[in-house]
């Protein structure tokens, strides 16, 4: 049985990799799984087939046999957990790296989100050159506080996991902010987690995607 993901037919972010099947693909890579993707278009996630799969019409899915599951992060978390490579072996190491996970999309990625409505939805807002700052200090607060966390060590805690994956996922969104560059720290954490072969081939192929669909 082949596993199945879906994607953005054509991302809006022009093959940045930034929607989030990426993260998706890239745990795939890491854990050397093999899958198929089902692109799809706007009006498509509204359709009672997607539907069916994903309550809020969003992508990312993943099935595979009888499992279908939605939200990135429990697919990371799925993936994760039946295969090796991307959680520690002793107990309490493999829970720290899924609290990295929750931090990544519970914690860090939420001002993030802010910043992106702030600056994408809510631009011609009278009050949004009020708010944009508030909402970039909240980002700033937390780069500080993450990027004394990790020091000098390459990843959050030990050896890359699943928690770095979410968290460089999560973080890659700031790259255009300039927020990144403010901690060097954070910009070479992201920049490791980059250049890994995986993640490379799974950036590649979602930008083959958005190449084939815009020709
Ligand atoms: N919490 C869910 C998860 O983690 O899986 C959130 C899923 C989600 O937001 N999916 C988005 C989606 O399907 C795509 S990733 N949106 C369509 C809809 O809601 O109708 C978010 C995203 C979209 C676009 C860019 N971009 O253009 O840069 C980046 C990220």
């Amino acid at each position: 049985m082949t596993i199945t993901i879906t994607a953005f037919e054509r991302s809006p972010d022009g093959g940045r990799g930034l929607a989030r099947d990426t993260r998706v693909r890239w745990a795939l890579e890491e854990t050397g799984l093999a899958y198929d993707v089902r692109p799809l278009s706007f009006e498509a996630l509204k359709q009672p087939a997607h539907l069916s799969l994903h309550p809020f019409g969003q992508i990312p899915t993943f099935e595979d046999g009888d499992l279908a599951l939605f939200e990135s992060g429990a697919i990371v978390l799925h993936i994760a957990e039946t295969r090796s490579g991307l959680l520690p072996a002793g107990a309490n190491e493999r829970k720290r790296a899924i609290a990295w996970m929750f931090a990544a999309l519970n914690t860090v990625e939420p001002p993030i989100l802010d910043l992106m409505i702030a600056r994408l939805i809510e631009g011609d807002r009278p009050w949004a050159a009020e708010r944009l700052p508030l909402v970039q200090n909240r980002i700033r607060d937390r780069l500080k506080q993450l990027s004394a966390y990790l020091g000098d060590a390459d990843w959050l805690d030990g050896a890359f996991s699943a928690g770095d994956l979410m968290m460089v996922s999560v973080l890659v969104r700031l790259k255009a902010s300039g927020l990144l560059e403010e901690l060097p720290t954070l910009a070479a954490y992201v920049a490791r987690g980059e250049a890994r072969p995986a993640y490379q081939r799974a950036f590649a192929a979602q930008l083959a995607a958005f190449r084939s669909a815009t020709k």
